[in-house]
């Protein structure tokens, strides 16, 4: 009898943990999406006035629920001395979000660089990827298309992972819930798959 309770009981309440990498340059609007996210789905979390936010050079983590799925999320500094930490966390997470600053034309080479260098590492192979095309509250930004056509290049590298690009707003919080779900489905969906290749011994 203890059994079959105790069987039912993680049934319906425990969760599945997922953890989901941050990255993008420095700027691009991570730690906003991070707090936006934890406000937004977190039902008792006081979320922090988001113009307070300054540059991250540790991590900041944060953990929500969403049905079953537990996703844990490290958001890591973006500067340029920071991302050769980036690689550290790689073998350990499920899915990655990448967030562009779709203001700054100026670095979307370096953002693609960045992504390029990012998904051509063997330990991320297979796991999803969600491009954020942050900031599209500000007028004349970069579209969805714009960015698509930079990073088009990267198509081949990516292969067959899951792969989307979310138009987004961190600030006002616009497209997060639609990226997030997108996340929590493929994460799920991708536990169900063969392992990855880092799994095999
Ligand atoms: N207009 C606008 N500004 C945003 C948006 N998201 C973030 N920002 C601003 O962009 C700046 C950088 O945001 P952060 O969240 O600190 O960026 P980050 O990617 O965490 O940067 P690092 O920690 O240095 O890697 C801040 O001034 C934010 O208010 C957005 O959707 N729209
Ligand atoms: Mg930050």
């Amino acid at each position: 009898m203890y059994t079959l309770l105790s069987g039912l009981y993680k049934y319906v309440f425990q969760k599945d943990e997922y953890c989901i990498l941050i990255l993008g340059l420095d700027n691009a609007g991570k730690t906003t999406f991070l707090e936006q996210t934890k406000t937004k789905f977190s039902k008792n979390y006081k979320g922090m006035n988001l113009s307070k936010i300054t540059t991250t050079v540790g991590l900041n983590i944060g953990t929500i629920d969403v049905g079953k799925a537990r996703l844990m999320f490290w958001d890591l500094g973006g500067q340029e001395e920071l991302q050769s930490l980036w690689d550290k966390y790689y073998a350990e997470s499920h899915g990655v979000i990448y967030v562009i600053d779709s203001t700054d034309e100026r670095r979307l080479g370096e953002s693609k660089n960045a992504f390029e260098k990012m998904i051509s590492s063997e330990v991320l192979e297979g796991v999803p990827l969600l491009v954020l095309a942050n900031k599209q509250d500000v007028e004349n930004c970069l579209s969805v298309p714009d960015i698509k056509t930079t990073f088009s290049d990267c198509a081949p590298k990516i292969g067959k992972r899951d792969c989307l690009v979310q138009p987004c707003c961190a600030l006002s919080g616009e497209g997060v819930d639609e990226g997030i779900e997108w996340m929590v489905k493929c994460v799920i969906r991708n536990i169900h798959r063969p392992p990855r290749q880092k799994d095999i011994t």
